[in-house]
């Protein structure tokens, strides 16, 4: 195992009692599980682990970094590690930050260019076979384990249907109480508000019948859980599932909806009102039915209707899938001459899962800052 690039920055890095040797670099808080950086510079987390890929004028390396230990702004422990590749230089640190309630690892990429002139590398994300690349996210088994600094250029498959958002499986989150389909037992949910959104394949400008299942089994009383439920082509419904049937009760909304904007999709969102309290949608079951099919609601709370529906989804279930097929995150960067890049990622440490962006207040800035902040605190004490 070689040192860090220089004998000088060794010494320096010494000089915090932290050197210097290269090797695995654990990311601990006390009470949580810990992940570590390998030898290599990957982050090893409890659903795999995540490094990353350069292309550059048709060639394509694998980032392999010489890791130490080091720590940020002087105080917060943490993983560096330094390569050489295409002509560029590659920096990354990593570190847990403190952030509620259980934890994320941050992992930043800083690619800088030597040259004088500016190249337009292209960033591979390394991930586990199967990982599902979303809008700014990255998920894993339906966890949500990356949060992305942009957006992917999103080279992958997409399936006839499935659920396209950041919204939770929940499998056997629900307990109906009066005999009705399993499928009214598994969930997905919007935590922190993220809606529920899942996407049909239809033909262009088509009409069919979609009635959606819900189940409540959390709030015992109306009013807690205010949702507004849409499909394209239908006006929205307003559903509180305590006030139309009571907890622990199936219930159908139907919608007539229609590929109103004629691109061969039909969208289905379930949102939190505003005035919710509860701000966590949650949907437990889909059919879509030919248009002006009869939509009996015991039919199909019973289950009768999901061979003959044309399509039906155990929301959360075992069959459920997300629209996109797994794929590959990637990024063109343009890095300026003499001048450099910087990518921060957030990532899922053990037993935690990541916010979208959009919904998420951290920045690199401020988990830096709470990471430095709880370290001093730890210091004086
Ligand atoms: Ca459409
Ligand atoms: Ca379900």
């Amino acid at each position: 195992m070689k040192c860090l690039t220089t004998l000088a920055a060794c010494a320096a890095l010494a000089t915090t009692g932290l050197c210097a040797m290269a090797g695995e670099v654990t990311l601990s808080q006390p009470g949580f599980g810990a992940s570590k950086v390998d030898t290599s510079g990957r982050l090893v987390e409890d659903w795999g682990s995540v490094g990353f890929r350069l292309a550059l004028n048709g060639r394509s390396e694998s980032l392999t970094f010489q890791v130490v230990q080091t720590k940020l702004n002087g105080l917060v422990p943490a993983a560096l590690g330094k390569c050489a590749s295409l002509g560029l230089t590659v920096e990354s640190t990593a570190y847990r930050a403190p952030a509620h309630p259980s934890g994320l690892d941050v992992l930043t990429l800083r690619i800088a260019n030597p040259g004088a002139a500016d190249v337009t590398p292209l960033l591979t994300l390394d991930v586990p076979p199967g990982a599902v690349v979303g809008e700014r996210t990255v998920a894993v088994g339906g966890r949500t384990v990356l949060s992305l600094p942009l957006p992917p250029n999103v080279d992958q498959e997409v399936r006839e249907w499935g659920a396209c958002d950041e919204s939770q499986p929940m499998p056997g989150w629900a307990s109906p109480n009066v005999p009705c389909d399993p499928a009214f037992r598994n969930i997905r949910a919007g935590m922190g508000g993220v809606p529920i959104k899942y996407r049909f394949a239809v033909e262009p400008r088509e009409a069919v019948t979609v009635a959606l299942g819900f189940c409540e089994s959390f709030w015992a009383v109306a009013g807690q859980r205010l949702m507004l439920a849409r499909v394209e082509g239908a006006p929205r419904q307003s559903v509180d599932p305590v006030a139309k049937w009571g907890q622990h009760k199936p219930g159908i909304v139907t919608f007539a909806g229609r590929d109103a904007n004629g691109d061969g999709q039909i969208d289905v969102a379930v949102s939190p009102a505003s005035s919710s309290g509860d701000q966590n949608p949650i949907l437990n079951a889909i059919w879509l039915l030919p248009a002006g099919a009869p939509t009996d609601s015991p039919a199909l709370i019973s289950g009768a209707m999901n061979k003959t529906a044309m399509r039906f989804v155990d929301v959360g279930g075992p069959g459920d899938q997300a629209i996109y097929g797994s794929g590959k995150a990637e990024f063109t960067l343009t890095v300026p001459a003499r001048g450099s890049r910087e990518l921060t990622f957030i990532v899922a440490c053990p037993g935690a899962s990541v916010t979208p962006p959009s919904r998420s207040a951290w920045t690199a800035a401020t988990l830096l800052k709470a990471a430095s902040d709880v370290a001093r605190d730890a210091a004086a004490r």
